[in-house]
């Protein structure tokens, strides 16, 4: 069972980070801790998901590069729905290489993603400096991962801290568990009708993340856009994983 010990509520969290303290005036705002995970391959279907969950969401993840149709067209329209609906946009790209790569890697290319991202995920197993390339967003550092037989462990999620508390430009972790009291967390594996799939990936329900690891923000991709009704889907886990915050609370 999770345990039973408060966290430190949203609005009193001392976030050092400009577009941390954006994404909790949003939570705040709409009363949501969902992130929806975005993991369509059209331009079309994105979209159209982003019109759906967007009045339910704090932030939308993407991997832009699985979209078969790519273009800045695109992200200028996706820019239009989330300043609409009010949400961030996070390209979860997984940085994992030397300083320098990773900077040609976030600037150019065809996806441009410094030119638009607000947030972005990345390894630290490069160390502190290669963080430094990611300028104005905000860097979420992946100390654990969701899957089977991940690597992290936690001497690797000890190092991982690490770099991610002394990287300036880091706003959160991703984490299956409370690491920081800094830094925000960010919870993927997050499914209520299923516990896995046969790749590998292990889900958690809103209430285990929000109660058992304080997590403050859950992420949630084939829940919400395999469903029959990604809005209603989306409504859904909203109020479920609010009101498993505000329990966690008292
Ligand atoms: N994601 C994980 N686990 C992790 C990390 C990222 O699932 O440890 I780091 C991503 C992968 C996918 C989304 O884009 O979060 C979860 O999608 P599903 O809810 O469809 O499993």
């Amino acid at each position: 069972a999770p345990p039973e010990v408060k966290r430190v509520p949203l609005e009193q969290k001392q976030i050092q980070h400009p577009v941390g303290k954006r994404l909790v005036d949003i939570a705040l705002k709409k009363k949501s801790n969902l992130i929806a995970s975005a993991d369509v391959i059209t331009t079309a279907e994105l979209l159209k998901l982003a019109e759906e969950v967007g009045d339910h969401v704090v932030a939308l993840k993407l991997h832009t590069d699985i979209i078969k149709d790519f273009s800045m067209d695109f992200i200028e329209n996706l820019k239009k729905i989330a300043k609409e609906k009010d949400f961030l946009l996070f390209e979860d790209r997984k940085f994992a290489d030397i300083g320098n790569t990773q900077e040609l890697q976030y600037k150019e290319g065809i996806y441009k993603i410094g030119s638009w991202a607000d947030m972005i995920t990345s390894h630290v197993i490069a160390g502190e400096e290669s963080l430094k390339v990611f300028d104005n967003v905000g860097v979420v550092a992946i100390v654990e991962m969701s899957s089977k037989g991940t690597l992290t462990d936690d001497y690797y999620i000890g190092k991982a801290l690490n770099v991610a508390e002394s990287a300036p430009n880091v706003m959160g972790v991703v984490a299956q568990r409370k690491v920081s009291d800094d830094l925000l967390l960010f919870t993927p594996g997050v499914n209520i009708s299923t516990s896995g799939d046969n790749k590998g990936q292990q889900y958690n329900t809103p209430e285990r993340v929000m109660r058992g690891y304080h997590t403050d923000f859950m992420i949630v991709g084939r829940g919400i856009y395999q469903s029959a009704n990604p809005k209603e889907v989306a409504q859904e886990y909203q109020s479920l994983g609010w009101a498993a915050y505000e329990a966690s609370l008292s």
